[in-house]
């Protein structure tokens, strides 16, 4: 997934997941994060009483979803559920999974907890292998501060390859340096290049031999290593959700069946 296109991102928020987006250029951030992260908290201090819950298609988990402008532009922010894997099974996690796997979001915000870092840049690094478009907010400072934990941050973005921003949410610190990245991150002003995970030799090694023949069937919609990857895990739940979520790019899936390598 190189370039970001905007058509298919209203397309698919409007189609799969009923969110209105009141304008051709309206950004769409999705917001997602462990749970008890200060997720809803920094959706709050963004959107102000801009807000309404979302219920889409055959869930029953809503989703706030909110607006607020910055540089000019308006966004629409999405506040997923807390997760704390994109592999995971409850309603509510499917739900934050399918947003941010299949919506095509301008830029998909995670929000971690700078007194539980190593804990929460598990779902940092799986974002990262499904869009370049991230960026990681490291919230509750203050209660870092409190229990006399630093953090390196220079370190923390040149080891994640996305920008990280360090913030204190229910005091509003760090908000502004957020948006701005948000808004040059979802407009490309800013291209994160995030350091992918590398799995065993096996693992790589099957990676190699899928990608030639899910390249061309996912190309521009999806990013073939995360998709080879899903396909190698066998994970019935992803792969209903790829079939069910694609359904408008007919190459997806209907070329024959990938074969996967033993
Ligand atoms: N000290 C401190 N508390 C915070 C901060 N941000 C959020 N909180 C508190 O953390 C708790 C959880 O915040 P929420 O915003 O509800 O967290 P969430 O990630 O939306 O939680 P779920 O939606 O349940 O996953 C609340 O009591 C917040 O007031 C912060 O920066 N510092
Ligand atoms: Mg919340």
């Amino acid at each position: 997934m190189s370039q970001h296109s905007f058509r298919d991102t209203h397309a698919v928020c409007t189609e799969r997941f009923a969110i209105e987006l009141p304008s051709p250029d309206e950004l769409v951030i999705a917001l997602a994060g462990n749970p008890n992260t200060g997720k809803s908290t920094v959706f709050n201090a963004l959107t102000g009483m801009n807000q309404h819950t979302g219920n889409w298609a055959g869930k029953t988990v809503g989703s706030a979803i909110g607006r607020f402008r910055h540089q000019e532009h308006s966004f629409t922010l999405v506040d997923l559920p807390g997760t704390y894997s994109l592999l995971s099974q409850s309603a509510d996690e499917q739900v934050a999974r399918d947003f941010i796997c299949f919506a095509n979001p301008h830029a998909t915000l995670v929000v971690t907890d700078a007194t539980n870092l190593e804990r929460n840049l598990n779902l940092a690094l799986q974002v990262m292998e499904v869009t370049d478009r991230v960026v990681v907010a490291v919230n509750l400072m203050d209660e870092a501060k409190r229990k006399g934990i630093t953090i390196d941050f220079v370190k923390l973005q040149a080891e994640l390859g996305v920008p990280v921003i360090p913030m204190t949410a229910r005091s509003g610190e760090g908000l502004n340096e957020l948006k701005e990245m948000l808004w040059k991150v979802a407009l490309g002003h800013v291209t994160p290049t995030p350091k992918l995970t590398t799995y065993s030799e096996q693992v790589e090694r099957a990676v190699t031999a899928l990608l030639p023949q899910v390249e061309p069937l996912v190309s521009g919609v999806l990013r073939s290593r995360w998709v080879a990857l899903r396909l190698l895990d066998g994970d019935e739940s992803v792969l209903q959700a790829l079939e069910q979520y694609t359904l408008e790019h007919p190459r997806l899936f209907s070329t024959g069946d990938v074969v996967i390598p033993s």
